[in-house]
């Protein structure tokens, strides 16, 4: 056993997650837009769809019905373009249409992304998620 290696490692995939929530953040900032005004409804679930449909179609910028990758990527660059690098802003997209896109043919469908959103609730488990 190699202490000293191990903790190298320790502290450098604790500052990539540290990165990636910095992400995240800013994916759930944008969400967060969609948030209801009432708080006295808890938990609605079809304004939740609602709001996702129209997440959904924001991302759809051709109104296909689906969002590819390079649509994905051009929403990504409006949203964190600003502040992070063209090459890491491709790789969040690639990583993000690996995960989001479950059957793999290079579009998200509305279930998929209803799917991949539904994940992001949970900021802990995403964190958790991307260690695997
Ligand atoms: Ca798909």
């Amino acid at each position: 056993m190699n202490g000293v290696h191990l903790a190298s490692c320790d502290i450098h995939e604790m500052k990539v997650l540290e990165r990636r929530k910095v992400y995240f953040k800013d994916f759930v900032k944008v969400l967060s837009h969609f948030r209801p005004i009432n708080k006295n409804k808890p938990h609605p679930w079809n304004s939740r769809e609602a709001k996702l449909r129209f997440a959904f179609t924001m991302y759809d910028l051709n109104k296909s019905g689906t969002i590819t990758k390079d649509e994905f990527q051009d929403i990504l660059e409006m949203m964190i373009g600003a502040n992070v690098p063209k090459e890491q802003v491709n790789s969040i997209a690639d990583r993000t249409m690996r995960e989001a896109d479950r059957d793999g043919d290079g579009y998200i469908t509305f279930q998929e992304f209803c799917n991949a959103m539904e994940k992001t609730d949970i900021e802990q488990k995403m964190s958790f998620r991307f260690l695997t």
